[in-house]
């Protein structure tokens, strides 16, 4: 049975309703999930492939809802306040959104939610991480994500979908699989009595399907046009993007109230600017906002990647540390402890930033902390040296280094168009 056609913001109070029915009383459920970095992209495309599946469901669904994860604690929204501008525009609050806290603990997780009860659809990534694939990676029941496919979801998925394509940003590929299913729901409708239920005769049914469908389209375009730096970046943009953004302000367009507001270039500035706003988060809540690790057999990788240069990072090691510390000893400490708390064999820190002459820029520093993580440091910078581009670092503080156990190196990497998502898996290589 497919859950009734509404708006964002009630369709998530379903799905938490439903996920609650899950624990309680043991039903069938299908979670949505993003990957651990919860960026935006993460979030709004598992929120969004949740809605308007859980609304038109293939004949066979698994469950009757799906239900969207942010792959994150719900202390985590504040620390991205890119969700937060989003939210108002797609009219629901961080409390609507769930999070792993919405899930039972994990020493719990296993009979509360016994893993043949459930089904996984990984969006933003191919393979579920950390203690949830320990325990529901046999569970994943389809996947639509722009990484590079590393063959742990099932090459048969029936009725979900099992799409890898390259492009800017995942929200885009969902739009695309999803978008005959949402224009048959935008034209047919709201269920019977929702004028009246909102107490607004007036008001009739496709204006508030209208307004339903623009709140929802917003919430896709914010990834796609921070994904795309809004479909200017030649490295990042795939007809994929253009035509996702191409449908999805079609659907503002259909909604007088929206687009009468909406303008492209000023979502993206509002967008881009709360993502940048991250000067009065902590060092180490900067570090953890976005950071994805990988467990390769006995040894561990870690990757933040953020959005202010090393010479932000570094002051605001020096405003959080006491007394008269150095200020590099501060810096590095603090990198340190992100990585020694999470007991990491190599840590990799990669920065975005804007020079003064409007330049972007990306910093690189790699830093192993065990016998196999220098080894591996040093097989990267050899290998990758020419791929990424990697020039010595010119910037204050002379981070290079080395000693007992432990290999540091910071570059400039020239060669912008690579992100994490090539950065990581050529890490990845250099420890196996
Ligand atoms: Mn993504």
């Amino acid at each position: 049975m497919a859950v009734q056609r509404s708006s964002l913001r009630a369709f998530l109070a379903t799905a938490r309703g439903s996920l609650r029915a899950a624990i309680d009383s043991s039903q069938k459920i299908t979670f949505v999930i993003g990957n651990e970095s919860a960026d935006l992209d993460s979030m709004t495309c598992s929120v969004l492939y949740a809605y308007l599946r859980s609304m038109s469901p293939p004949r066979n669904a698994f469950a009757s809802v799906y239900v969207p994860i942010t792959n994150i604690p719900a202390s985590g929204i504040q620390m991205r306040p890119e969700f937060v501008e989003l939210f108002k525009h797609a009219n629901i609050e961080s409390r609507h959104l769930i999070t792993l806290d919405d899930l039972p603990e994990l020493s719990m997780i296993q009979s509360k939610l016994p893993p043949e009860n459930t089904n996984w659809i990984l969006v933003d990534h191919n393979a579920l991480q950390g203690q949830l694939g320990k325990i529901y990676s046999g569970r994943v029941g389809g996947v639509i994500d722009h990484h590079d496919d590393e063959g742990k979801v099932p090459a048969e998925t029936g009725d979900e979908p099992r799409v890898v394509d390259r492009s800017g940003s995942c929200t885009s590929l969902v739009t695309e699989y999803c978008r005959q299913a949402w224009d048959l729901l935008s034209s047919s409708g709201t269920p019977s009595g929702a004028a009246n239920a909102q107490g607004d005769s007036s008001s009739d049914d496709s204006a508030i399907v209208a307004a339903w469908d623009a709140e929802a389209a917003l919430l896709g375009l914010a990834s796609i046009l921070i994904d795309t730096s809004k479909l200017q970046s030649e490295d990042k943009t795939t007809s994929h993007d253009t035509k996702a953004v191409e449908y999805l302000e079609a659907k503002i367009m259909a909604c007088p109230e929206v687009s009468g507001t909406y303008d492209r270039n000023r979502f993206y500035e509002a967008m881009d600017t709360a993502k940048k706003d991250i000067g009065r988060l902590q060092l180490q809540e900067i570090l953890t906002k976005d950071y994805k690790q990988w467990d390769e057999k006995d040894e561990k990788l870690g990757i933040s990647s953020v959005v202010k240069a090393v010479a932000f990072l570094r002051q605001k090691a020096k405003s959080e540390s006491i007394g008269d510390d150095d200020i590099d000893g501060a810096f590095l400490g603090a990198l340190q402890e992100f990585a020694k708390e999470r007991e990491l064999d190599l840590y990799s820190l990669m920065t975005t930033s804007t020079s003064s002459d409007g330049e972007f820029r990306r910093e690189l520093l790699v830093w192993g902390f065990s016998e196999a993580g220098v080894t591996a440091a040093q097989e990267f910078a050899n290998d990758c040296r020419e791929e990424l581009g990697l020039e010595e670092w010119s910037g204050e503080g002379g981070y290079n280094g080395q000693g007992d156990g432990f290999w540091r190196h910071v570059w400039w990497q020239t060669k912008v168009q690579h992100s994490r998502k090539r950065v990581a898996p050529l890490l990845r290589k250099a420890m196996t």
